[in-house]
């Protein structure tokens, strides 16, 4: 098995759809991932388990979704010194705006990475993943700077008629 450094949680199955986003970049950049639905509410034991094994199951970051009451990345923080990359769900109720305040507002000593709420932040989290692991990892640095690089060159110049 690839050696895995990046874990995606999720709250729910449903918030999958979402967290495939940051999937999908990771693979686009041939990084290994573990994806796994761990709710900070439903599965209590499972997320203690999770986070008390992270460092020595040699996670290097994890990237955390939950939607509503979105503990779920806060509670990882303070469990588990591994960098988690928090990605507020957008709900039907509140739009994401609930997920977004329970995961931003950390109090001092336990951070979370907060991204975007919703789709465009759970691609954010693979690439902020990524670039944490480019630190010290040249050939996935030169992946990271070809993907970027392509974006950049996917951008028109001028605007067009549909
Ligand atoms: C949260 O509640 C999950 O992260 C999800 O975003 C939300 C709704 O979950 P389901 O009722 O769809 O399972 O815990």
């Amino acid at each position: 098995m690839a050696d895995v450094k990046v874990g995606i949680i999720m709250g729910s199955q449903s918030d999958w759809p979402t967290m495939k986003e940051a999937a999908q970049v990771l693979d686009e950049l041939g990084v290994a991932y573990e994806a796994r639905i761990v709710s900070a509410h439903r599965t209590p034991d499972r997320l203690w388990e999770y986070g008390k094994t992270a460092v020595d199951r040699g996670l290097h970051v994890i990237i955390a979704g939950a939607g509503g009451a979105a503990h779920l990345p806060g509670m990882m923080a303070s469990k588990t010194r591994v960098p988690v990359i928090g990605v507020p769900v957008q709900t039907k109720a509140l739009s994401g705006v609930d997920s977004l305040y329970s995961i931003v507002q950390m109090p001092k000593g336990f951070p979370v990475a907060t991204m975007a709420i919703g789709a465009a932040g759970a691609a954010n989290a693979g690439l902020m993943a990524a670039g944490i692991l480019a630190v010290s990892d040249p050939a996935l640095a030169q992946r990271l700077d070809a993907w970027r690089a392509a974006l950049s060159a996917a951008i028109p110049q001028e605007p067009q008629d549909d």
